[in-house]
C-alpha cells in the first residue's frame, strides 16, 4: 500500500475526464488500496482517481467515523436523480479549507462495479448522495468550488494564492 500525493485546485489536471476502467484488475485493486489509505491518512470521506492523478473511473467512501464502511465504485453511473434539491456544505480534499454550501439532487441511484468487478446499483440519499455526486464531478473534470458563485470562486482563488505565499514563506 503506498500514500497518493492528491492534487491541489487549481491544478490543471483536476479538468481532465477520467476513461472507464476496462477490467477490475490487478492494478485497479492496488489503486483502490492506495486510494483508500490516502483517503483514510487525509482523513476524508471521498477520494476520486482523478485528484490523484490518474484517470480512470474510480472513486472511494466511507462515511463511518471507525473507517471500516468502505465503499468502492467502479465506472460509476447516475440512472436516476430525484428533483428534489438538497444544500450540504462541501469541502474537498483538494481544496483544503475551502468550505461552502453546493445544491445538488436530494437522491439519486447509481449503477456501478464493486472492487471484485460484481455490478451493483444503489440508492443513495443524504450525505452518501452528495458525496456520490461530488466524486462523480471529480471523474468529469470538475471541482466542487466551480458549482459555486464566479464571486465565490474568485475569492477562493486569491484566498489559495495567499495561502501559498504565506507558505513559501514559511518552510524552514
Ligand atoms: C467530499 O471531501 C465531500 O478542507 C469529500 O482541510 C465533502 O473528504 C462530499 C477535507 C463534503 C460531501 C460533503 C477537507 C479534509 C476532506 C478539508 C473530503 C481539509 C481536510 C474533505
Ligand atoms: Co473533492
Amino acid at each position: 500500500m503506498a500514500l497518493l500525493n492528491i492534487l491541489h485546485f487549481p491544478d490543471p489536471r483536476l479538468h481532465k475526464v477520467a476513461k472507464p476502467v476496462a477490467a477490475v484488475n490487478a492494478r485497479i485493486k492496488q489503486l483502490v488500496n492506495d486510494m483508500a489509505q490516502t483517503m483514510y491518512d487525509a482523513p476524508g470521506i471521498g477520494l476520486a482517481a482523478t485528484q490523484v492523478d490518474v484517470h480512470e473511473r474510480v472513486i472511494v467512501i466511507d462515511l463511518s467515523d471507525e473507517q471500516n464502511e468502505l465503499r468502492v465504485l467502479i465506472n460509476p453511473e447516475i440512472v436516476w436523480a430525484s428533483d428534489e434539491i438538497q444544500t450540504y456544505e462541501e469541502g474537498c480534499l483538494s481544496v483544503p479549507g475551502v468550505y461552502d454550501e453546493v445544491k445538488r439532487a436530494s437522491e439519486i441511484k447509481v449503477q456501478f462495479l464493486d472492487q471484485n468487478g460484481d455490478a451493483q446499483i444503489i440508492d443513495a440519499d443524504g450525505l452518501l448522495s452528495v458525496c456520490i455526486q461530488h466524486e462523480i464531478d471529480h471523474l468529469n473534470g470538475k471541482v466542487f468550488v466551480e458549482r459555486l458563485s464566479s464571486l465565490k470562486q474568485s475569492r477562493i482563488r486569491t484566498k489559495i494564492a495567499k495561502q501559498k505565499r504565506e507558505q513559501a514563506a514559511t518552510v524552514s
